[in-house]
């Protein structure tokens, strides 16, 4: 039983933030190719069901975490536009004050707690932050984001078994893509079904579809009531696929046309607007202004981006360490 319910706003709302972050990036990617944006960047195009079906059941006290393919993240944790393009242009005015790039959005006010550019790095903290909530008596929870290369890490074990082992309010959520760069899962594992992996630690755990918007927030609901009710940590699998390569320098050889075809005719984007359209919940004049808006959204983000300025030189060092006297850091 959904203890949040799916109704026709949750589905006006999946469909904008979904065409917000499917546009972002399309603006960022063309931004890369002219040199605008530079340095990694990693984009999240054909994963969006996987965030927005989370969101739609997170209240804004609940922190997420993810790796470095957080625009998506940050946009649908209530970032703007504006703060995010900024930061993938090195800007002063960016969410990570233009230092931290397009692998490290971050924001407190938004519990948006990183953008993570080392392989699993987020895990721990991620448990860390479900410990903060349950030590401070709070029913906030923590959802950690992580692709399937990250499991393979050592931090990864270590966090599902003190999370487990404390009953911390934390929900992982491994966004199995297929592909760790350009390794296929079938290349680094024997035991391709990722969520059997929580068995390991007697933690409820399992596959979740994540083309599919509905299912994500199905399964999200019943992980996020157990996590608030002190039943402890879930485990989430969800099935997914980045349409584009890895990073923006990766042609993604390794894949057949016929397999990105195949995920491309479950686009989340799509069903979703067909659901609404078949439920009647909007016309296509509601989709033709939310495409105007989201559009007018994205020039303005990139027109603040190029109009605001670089960090000048003597931040370099602030805001690097939590404490400004760290002994590193000579002014
Ligand atoms: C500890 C560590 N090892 C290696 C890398 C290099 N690296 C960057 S992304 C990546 C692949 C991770 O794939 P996955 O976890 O499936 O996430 P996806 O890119 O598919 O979202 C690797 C190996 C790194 N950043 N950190
Ligand atoms: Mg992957």
């Amino acid at each position: 039983m959904s203890s949040t319910p799916i109704t026709k706003d949750t589905y006006l709302e999946w469909y904008k933030s979904m065409l917000l972050m499917r546009k972002f990036e399309e603006k960022s990617g063309q931004l890369y190719g002219q040199q605008k944006i530079r340095g990694f960047c990693h984009l999240y195009i054909g994963q969006e069901a996987v965030i927005a079906g989370t969101m739609s059941v997170l209240e804004p006290e609940d922190s997420i975490l993810t790796s470095y393919r957080d625009h998506a993240h940050a946009l649908a944790k209530g970032m703007s536009a504006d703060v995010c393009m900024a930061e993938l242009f090195g800007k002063e005015t960016g969410c990570s004050k233009g230092k931290g790039g397009s692998m490290h959005f971050f924001s407190k006010e938004h519990k948006m707690m990183g953008g993570h550019g080392i392989v699993g790095g987020q895990i721990p903290l991620g448990a860390g932050i479900a410990f903060a909530e349950q030590y401070q008596g709070t029913k906030n929870v923590s959802v950690c984001f992580m692709g399937d290369g990250a499991v393979r890490q050592g931090a990864f074990h270590e966090s599902m078994n003190m999370a487990m082992l404390w009953k911390l309010p934390v929900i992982f959520v491994c966004e199995n893509n297929g592909y760790a760069m350009g390794t296929s899962l079938e290349r680094t594992t024997n035991m391709k079904d990722i969520y059997k992996m929580g068995s390991a630690y007697d933690m409820p755990s399992e596959p979740v579809d994540g083309m599919d918007v509905v299912a994500v927030h199905t399964a999200m609901d019943e992980a996020v009531r157990r996590a608030r009710e002190g039943e402890g940590p879930t485990f989430l699998e969800v099935r997914t696929y980045r349409y584009k390569g890895h990073s923006m320098s990766d042609p993604a050889k390794y894949r057949t046309k016929e397999e990105l075809e195949e995920y491309k005719g479950k686009d989340p984007l799509i069903s979703t607007k067909k659901a609404i359209l078949e439920n009647k919940y909007a016309d296509e004049e509601w989709f033709k202004e939310v495409d105007q808006n989201v559009k007018k959204e994205i020039a303005g983000a990139v027109k603040f981006a190029e109009e605001s300025d670089y960090p000048d030189p003597s931040e370099i060092y602030k805001d690097v360490y939590a404490q400004e006297d760290y002994p590193f850091v000579r002014g």
